[in-house]
């Protein structure tokens, strides 16, 4: 999946701070005054929590306590964020350092500025192997079970109605071996893998109305083994009605490592009926390298309804995890990075989610995959032109797979006229059945597919194209497909 820049802990190392030389390099730009409020539908947002309420959706940071009394770090968190995510104040380290002994001082600062101001809050993490008091390392299975559901409710109880939502398991699949291996930790040696259900489990009970995620790093290239474990995974707890409501991409990136299938990968977990959040944000690079790959980032996200929202982790470079690596959108003296200002126009750009977070029937949503070239350029007129008929051709990728089952995305083409409506027909060979189809319109059923247009994506400019996607149970296959327009 292309570079790493995760050390083999999975991260945790924290990166030694260097003196950052960037200020006055990177593009620094006039001081933003426009105000969520006062932006008119439809006018570029002049912040990023702004603009990306404009699309539904929050911008949020990590903040850590310990750096509130920099009044520029708090005036920046103000003035362009509108979420949150306790860097580590609500870790189980951190909130009950002793059995039994609970301290919400730290994350209480942090979660009562941030209601103050109106943002949502992200808690972070309530089962994570790491950052762990030592005393839970000690327990007997049984004691290990109680303190990890009496630490969740308490901690939860603690917040309750307060939360957006929260990483309940933090980082519990290996970064090597086949599909679906966990980590090895305390949790698994002596609760076994049922461990993340239970505390999902416990958790809903906690607080009922909370979003409840699983987070993790590298599961950012929609083919990569542990993407495709954890994928496995709610795709199983939503089967069993296990609950889960969103999985947290942490997405810790280099400006090289983007993976080309990130906007695939957010609408394969989408798919699967939970919300998708990039939830640790950073890209390690500078100037255009790493504004490009934020803007691919973020584009990613607002192309997928079920994309509800972007944290960075952190602020500024001069406070980061990774200070070295300069990966965040403002520099060490908070000037805008080349970075900030991609993601700002990205999330202006992006079309307004009216219906970010459906609770019931997944898949429904519309994810439009149009490629940019069917959209009417802005000399079109917008005067209805006649419907034009046209031959359109139709092809089947397999984009991900996994034992039982695959993902593919069908590109539909016109022809040398334009279409305005088109239907899709294929065969499957061995009993494959689709699970969850989206972009398009399934009829008929058994083993001839017929998928037609949706609402937004049926009138294709002549030579261009548009994608509808499905994951479908069964064997991956690339059956020949045709495609009629009326
Ligand atoms: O490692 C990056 C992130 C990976 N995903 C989970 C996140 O929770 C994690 O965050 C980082 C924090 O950004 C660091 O600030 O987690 C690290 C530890 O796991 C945090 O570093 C720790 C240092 O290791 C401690 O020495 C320090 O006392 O931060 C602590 C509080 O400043």
């Amino acid at each position: 999946m292309g570079e790493n820049p995760l050390p083999a802990d999975g991260g945790r190392r924290l990166v030694g701070t260097r003196r950052l030389l960037v200020a006055g390099a990177l593009g620094v730009l006039g001081t933003a005054t426009a105000l969520a409020a006062s932006v008119p539908a439809g006018a570029a947002a002049g912040t990023l929590g702004a603009a990306a309420a404009q699309s539904g959706r929050y911008y949020g940071a990590a903040i850590a306590a310990g750096h509130m009394n920099d009044s520029t770090y708090v005036a920046t968190w103000d003035r362009e964020f509108n979420a949150v995510t306790p860097e580590n104040e609500m870790k189980w380290d951190a909130t009950e350092p002793s059995r039994g002994s609970f301290r919400f001082t730290s994350a209480d600062q942090i979660v009562s500025h941030a209601q103050s101001k109106g943002m949502k809050i992200r808690g972070h993490t309530l089962v994570w192997h790491n950052q762990l008091p030592s005393w839970v390392g000690g327990l007997s299975a049984s004691d290990l079970r109680s303190a990890m559901t009496n630490h969740i409710n308490n901690v939860m109880g603690h917040y309750k109605g307060k939360i957006y939502a929260w990483d309940v398991v933090n980082e519990a699949f290996a970064d090597g071996g086949a599909v679906g291996t966990l980590r090895s930790s305390v949790f698994t040696q002596k609760l076994g893998n049922g461990f993340i259900e239970e505390a999902f489990r416990a958790a809903r009970a906690a607080d009922p109305n909370a979003k409840l995620c699983y987070n993790d790093y590298n599961i950012d290239d929609a083919n990569a083994n542990k993407t495709r474990g954890v994928y496995n995974m709610i795709k199983d707890f939503k089967a069993r009605g296990v609950p889960i409501d969103c999985v947290g991409l942490q997405s810790h990136l280099s400006s090289g490592s983007v993976p080309s299938n990130y906007q695939q990968n957010i609408a394969q977990f989408a798919a699967l009926g939970v919300d998708v959040q990039i939830t640790e944000l950073d890209i390690g690079g500078s100037g255009s390298a790493q504004a490009d790959a934020y803007r691919r980032v973020t584009q990613a996200c607002t192309a997928v309804p079920r994309c509800t929202g972007i944290t960075v982790w952190g602020i500024t470079d001069k406070y980061s995890w990774r200070s070295g690596d300069t990966p965040l959108l403002f520099d060490g003296n908070f000037n805008k990075k080349q970075a900030y200002t991609a993601v700002l126009d990205a999330l202006n750009a992006a079309t307004p989610n009216t219906s970010p977070s459906p609770t019931t029937s997944p898949n429904t949503s519309p994810s439009p995959t149009t490629s940019p070239n069917t959209s009417p350029s802005p000399n079109t007129s917008p005067s209805p032109t006649p419907p034009v008929g046209g031959a359109c051709s139709a092809t089947i990728e397999t984009t991900n797979s996994w034992p039982g089952g695959f993902q593919s995305t069908v590109t539909v083409r016109a022809g040398s006229s334009a279409v305005n409506g088109w239907t899709v027909k294929w065969t499957w060979p061995s009993g494959q059945s689709i699970s969850s189809l989206w972009n398009g319109t399934q009829s008929g059923s058994g083993s001839s597919v017929t998928v037609s247009n949706a609402s937004y994506n049926g009138s294709i400019a002549a030579g261009s194209s548009t994608t509808f996607g499905f994951t479908a149970n069964g064997s991956a296959a690339t059956p020949t497909a045709t495609c009629t327009s009326p």
